[in-house]
């Protein structure tokens, strides 16, 4: 009888308030600048991995459906899959199945969800100890932004330096620190056009702002930082508007130009800032699409929904508050 090792996790996405976009041109997969995000509830990502000797290739099955072998998803996987085996002894290839119960086309970083639910799922299986900071920076080594959702509440990943071979991210604040709301602006359906990878890599290779990014990047973050300390929503908003205004000002200006916004995109900050004006706690941030994500109070969410879904463009809003990070689901006995 073959032998199967098998564990389920689940993990949130998160959205980074101060912004990573680019790697360092040394070592693997290190971020350049620091990031800090809240993992999100009510959205998670459930996966399964079962390592089973019968198999002679790894198997990716998403939201039901199987990936080619040579899809770009499939290789990332068996990527962090080999990681598992190296560090565990084991041999045989898995299986792993995953599904979202949120719509991956509402811009939130479904890899960051993903390779941290990978990552837990993965280790759990193969027997190997499931730290939380193991788990980050396993999961880093794949995507940056799952370092970030080993995690819950609010989270700071720093940047990579050189010679750095572990980095996980630490847990700045718990989910309870401080009850933020965020509405999230869908503008489109669908894929994006350019994944976060290309994305950040074309960018760091051909824009002429992009050091200049690098250098705003880290005074950015300890301004985000202090404001989630002290909960002072105005801090926090004016320092996560500027990251995520430079991150994207950095993009623009790559060769050709990558502008992940819509009209719908400028319309909704227009919006916020409107609100603002009006006296309603409100900020914005944009990832790599053209989705606007509001963060507010929760004395304030409805008013700010309200508002979103009144901007032409919007085609509907979610709404979300800041969650835990990634577990092992109940009936998952690990190895
Ligand atoms: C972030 N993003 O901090 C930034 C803001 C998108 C914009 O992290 O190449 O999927 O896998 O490390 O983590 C998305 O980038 O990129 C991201 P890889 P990742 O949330």
């Amino acid at each position: 009888m073959t032998v199967v090792s098998r564990a389920t996790a689940i993990a949130h996405p998160n959205i980074a308030l101060a912004k990573y976009w680019g790697k360092r041109a040394d070592g693997h997969n290190l971020p350049a600048v620091p990031s800090l995000s809240v993992t999100l509830a009510g959205m998670a990502t459930t996966t399964e991995v079962a390592f089973d000797a019968s198999l002679d290739r790894d198997e990716l099955h998403l939201g039901g459906a199987a990936l080619p072998p040579d899809a770009e998803a499939t290789r990332r996987v068996a990527g962090l899959l080999d990681r598992v085996r190296a560090a565990s002894g084991r041999r045989e290839r898995a299986r792993v199945v995953s599904r979202n119960d949120f719509p991956t086309a509402a811009g939130l970083a479904s890899s960051a969800s993903a390779f941290a639910a990978l990552a837990l799922a993965a280790s759990a299986a193969a027997g190997l100890p499931t730290a939380p900071a193991l788990v980050s920076d396993l999961a880093r080594k794949t995507s940056v932004s799952a370092a970030r959702s080993a995690f819950g509440g609010f989270v700071e990943l720093r940047a990579g330096r050189p010679g750095d071979e572990a980095l996980a991210a630490t847990p700045l604040a718990p989910e309870d620190h401080w009850p933020l709301a965020v509405v999230i602006a869908v503008t489109r359906e669908g894929p994006k056009d350019v994944g976060s990878s290309d994305g950040m890599r074309h960018t760091a290779m051909t824009s002429p702002y992009f050091p200049a990014w690098v250098d705003a990047a880290p005074s950015l973050f300890d301004a985000v930082r202090a404001a989630v300390l002290a909960r002072d929503l105005a801090a926090l908003g004016a320092a996560a508007e500027a990251s995520a205004l430079c991150m994207h000002a950095s993009s623009i200006a790559a060769s050709p130009g990558l502008l992940y916004w819509t009209g719908a995109t400028v319309e909704v900050i227009a919006a916020v800032r409107r609100l603002r004006a009006q006296g309603t706690p409100a900020f914005f941030t944009i990832d790599a699409g053209p989705h606007v994500k509001v963060f507010t109070t929760p004395e304030a969410q409805a008013a700010v929904g309200a508002a979103l879904l009144a901007v032409p463009g919007v085609l509907r809003t979610i709404t979300a508050v800041p969650g835990g990070g990634a577990r092992l689901a109940p009936s998952s006995g690990g190895a």
